[in-house]
């Protein structure tokens, strides 16, 4: 079949709205029909070159969709089911996986690396060439075909749009918070990045009874969505020195928890700084892949400080999307407020555009 659909062709260019060709799905594996599909920041590292990913390839790991046609073998799935598709595929089986970590899968991870399909092939083609999938989910094409376990079955009756958000958004930032840090209630908080993954960490932070949610942006506009998310103090970096406004703020003491959601090694290094002794930060921000960064290991060792890191908010997708559903129609998770912008498919550059002015939060193109 054929689909429209927006190409990577090489670094530093725009995505390239094509006609592709979509091969039907193989034993094991579905047809989406996308909905929408979110504008997350980690598709623009791969624009501009900071992530690797195999080319030309069709981009977008966060969207929601109906499955159109199902593979041979598919037991799980049937046509008209509502899906969100998972950008991190796991096995199920291996020792992460059983660990209650599938994003350390390397089923997953393989995907991600080559841009093929589990049998080492790509459905997409134009003209005969072979075109990438995108961490096995390129929902920036009307049509796509995922592994049948990498397709998640939600209710029919939850809107597509807000199901979109909770593919890599909603569920990197609140699972950061959840699984990736296990925040306390009563514990103090400082995010830095307050965009579409970071306020999902500020709003994770506050449902799990954060005290202190201190939010860093350069930004005001982003500051002032904080606010709206739960933060209870906000910090412009462009004015202060983030680290000290933070130990001001809390007595001296550093936060528990601080959160780096940007991807640059200074502000990974700020929010180490920002720690009180037996501290965690959590790095959430993808950097480019050879950076480094580097910590005292004065605090290290004699403040038991902890560095770390969170792919894919260290979730269970399975367990951990309905839970946010649950938390949305209880009214204690903000999808509505999100959801900042919706752009026809067309306009796909325009949105990646406005991501990078920094205008609203999160916004999707829908097909
Ligand atoms: P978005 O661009 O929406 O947010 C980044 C925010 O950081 C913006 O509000 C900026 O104003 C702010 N910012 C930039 N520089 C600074 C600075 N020096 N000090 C303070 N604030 C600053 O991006 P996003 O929220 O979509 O993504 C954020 C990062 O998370 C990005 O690196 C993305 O690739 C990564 C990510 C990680 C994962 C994962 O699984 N770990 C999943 N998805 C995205
Ligand atoms: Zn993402």
């Amino acid at each position: 079949m054929k689909a429209k659909a927006a190409i990577l062709f090489a670094v530093g260019k725009k995505l390239d709205i094509r006609v592709v060709d979509v091969e039907p799905p193989r034993p094991g594996e579905v047809l989406i029909q996308m909905a929408a599909a979110g504008i997350c920041h980690s598709d623009l590292h791969v624009m501009t070159g900071h992530l690797e990913a195999p080319l030309p390839v069709i981009l977008g790991h966060e969207g929601s969709g109906v499955v159109a046609e199902v593979g041979p073998a598919v037991t799980s799935l049937k046509p008209g089911d509502h899906v969100i598709p998972l950008w991190r595929l796991s096995c199920g089986v291996c020792e992460y996986c059983s660990d209650g970590r599938p994003a350390l899968c390397a089923e997953g991870l393989q995907i991600r690396k080559t841009g093929r399909l589990l049998d080492g092939s790509t459905r997409f083609k134009l003209n005969g060439m072979e075109i990438k999938h995108f961490a096995g989910v390129s929902s920036f094409s009307e049509y796509s075909v995922v592994p049948e376990k990498a397709a998640f079955k939600i209710p029919d009756d939850f809107p597509l749009d807000r199901a979109a958000l909770l593919g890599c958004g909603v569920i990197t930032g609140v699972g950061a918070v959840f699984h990736g840090a296990r925040v306390k209630p009563g514990s103090s908080v400082a995010i830095f990045g307050s965009g579409g993954v970071g306020i999902n960490v500020i709003q994770g932070a506050a449902i799990a009874g954060a005290e202190k949610i201190i939010a860093v942006d350069l930004l005001a506009n982003k500051l002032e969505f904080a606010r709206r998310f739960g933060a209870t103090h906000t910090i412009n970096a462009k004015e202060v020195d983030p680290v000290e406004a933070i130990r001001t703020l809390t007595d001296g003491r550093g936060v528990d928890y601080a959160f780096e959601v940007i991807g640059l090694p200074a502000t990974i290094r700020q929010a180490y700084d920002s720690l009180s002794k037996r501290g965690m930060a959590i790095v959430v921000g993808v950097t480019p892949m050879t950076m480094e960064v580097s910590v005292p290991i004065m605090t290290l060792v004699f403040e038991e400080r902890v560095l770390t890191g969170s792919i894919y908010g260290s979730s269970r997708p399975r367990i951990d999307i309905p839970m946010l559903i649950n938390l949305y129609r209880a009214g204690k998770l903000k999808l509505d407020e999100l959801l900042t912008r919706t752009y026809p498919f067309s306009q796909i550059n325009e949105a990646y555009a406005a991501l990078e002015r920094g205008e609203g939060l999160r916004s999707i193109v829908t097909f």
